[in-house]
């Protein structure tokens, strides 16, 4: 099979910023389409989203990056044979010839590599998850649902971004759904009665001003209890993304309360709220450069709590390999549009895996209807996914998208932190 033609679009992202959204039609007339997300926390080392820059949509639109897709990677596409997704994405990377796909841009790159593996499972008949992973993919994630939004994805006083619950004792991938859902209620009515906020921020999760960034641990473990659960089966995880918290000096300010910590003071600060509550797994502890921070948070925690690299390693192997040599992080959050190819992304998915390092698949704040997070967690056996809140449709499509591939397998699906 070869690509007859391909379309791109214009569309809406979840904070109304705009997306592109791509349909490859192939040789036999199958289609894929797959439309892509946007970061608000970025990484410094991420691929480039490229965006217009002019005065439609305060610079955001995407007409740029469209008229890539078009004119430049469409005709660079056309001969080769889509079966092979590593050759097509390799193809793209060459036309665009530089390091970090800001001459395309990531975002064009991106759907267009998603788009052609949906094509190509179309053709075979197959869902994406089955064509991507073969037999094999059998594992149901571990829903790491973010329930408290603070840091740059709310407007309120907290500074860490996500205060997420992982029920990693439940019996399968449905029932984990369910005590996400009946704890994330269960928050709901807890701050209602406090007479807080139940505003949500970007990713569905409540977005209140607390007394502390404690008191949101509390508060969770208090709806944790309240549904009926222990925290023995229902863990929490924390994204600080305190790479914005990073200053040139190597301090941390935080920006909302305004506190300064220095590495040494920010990793005792997590070794203490590990000690307090039933965390398990702390995301971005420490700032995107603080490479020996990170070997110390390591030696200091590593045995203990999940260690996930975002900024640090921006899904790029390049920088998962330092993470290796150095001891940083044991495990690592996977987004695509950081590295731009869907081919890429499963290479750093396996070099990770490889070496005992945990995979947590990732949306981005900004989010589409997209589904093929789902899919490609499934695939790969991942263990782990990010998808926000059991609220809003952006995020709770890859939970349903997910609970129908659950269904699809039957008794052969597994659900276990492995
Ligand atoms: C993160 C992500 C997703 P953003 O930091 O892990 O939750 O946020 O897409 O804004 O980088
Ligand atoms: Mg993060």
């Amino acid at each position: 099979m070869n690509i007859r033609k391909i379309q791109a679009f214009e569309i809406l992202d979840s904070r109304g910023n705009p997306s592109i959204m791509t349909e490859v039609i192939l040789s036999n007339g199958i289609k894929g389409t797959a439309s892509v997300p946007s970061g608000a926390s970025t990484g410094t080392n991420e691929a480039k989203e490229l965006r217009d820059g002019d005065e439609r949509y305060n610079g955001l639109g995407v007409h740029r990056a469209i008229c890539n897709i078009k004119k430049e990677i469409a005709p660079c596409l056309k001969a080769l044979n889509t079966s092979d997704l590593f050759k097509v994405d390799s193809a793209m990377i060459e036309l665009d010839g530089t390091n970090d796909k800001s001459r395309l841009g990531a975002n064009a790159m991106l759907s267009v590599s998603l788009a052609t593996a949906r094509a190509n499972a179309a053709s075979y008949g197959m869902p994406l998850f089955r064509y991507l992973g073969g037999v094999s993919a059998v594992t149901m994630p571990v829903p790491m649902m973010n329930i408290l939004n603070g840091g740059a994805h709310a407007s309120n006083n907290v500074d860490i971004q996500e205060f997420m619950i992982a029920p990693i004792g439940a019996e399968s991938f449905s029932e984990a759904i369910r005590m996400c859902s009946e704890i994330y209620k269960a928050l709901g009515k807890l701050l209602k009665k406090r007479g807080i906020s139940c505003g949500v921020g970007d990713e569905g999760g409540f977005a209140p001003s607390l007394q502390s960034d404690e008191e949101a641990l509390e508060l969770i473990c208090q709806a944790i209890e309240n549904a009926q659960y222990s925290t023995n089966e229902v863990k929490i995880a924390l994204d600080a993304a305190a790479s914005e918290w990073q200053e040139s000096s190597g301090n941390y300010t935080l920006k909302k309360s305004r506190k300064t910590f220095s590495t040494q003071e920010l990793i005792s600060y997590w070794e203490d709220l590990c000690k307090k509550y039933p965390i398990y797994s702390i995301e971005d502890a420490l700032g995107e450069n603080d490479w020996n921070g990170w070997r110390k948070l390591t030696s200091s925690l590593g045995t203990r709590i999940q260690l996930v690299g975002d900024d640090l390693f921006v899904t790029n192997r390049k920088y998962l390999e330092k993470g290796f040599e150095m001891n940083a992080a044991n495990a690592i959050l996977i987004k695509y549009n950081q590295i731009g190819t869907l081919s890429e992304t499963i290479d750093t998915i396996r070099t990770a895996r490889h070496k005992g390092y945990k995979t947590i698949i990732s949306h981005r704040s900004g989010e589409t209807e997209d589904v093929c997070i789902a899919d490609l967690c499934v695939a790969l056996n991942a263990g782990q996914i990010k998808s926000g809140a059991p609220c809003r449709s952006d995020r709770t499509a890859k939970y349903n998208r997910l609970l129908r591939i659950e269904a699809f397998l039957g008794e052969n699906s597994v659900y276990t932190l492995s």
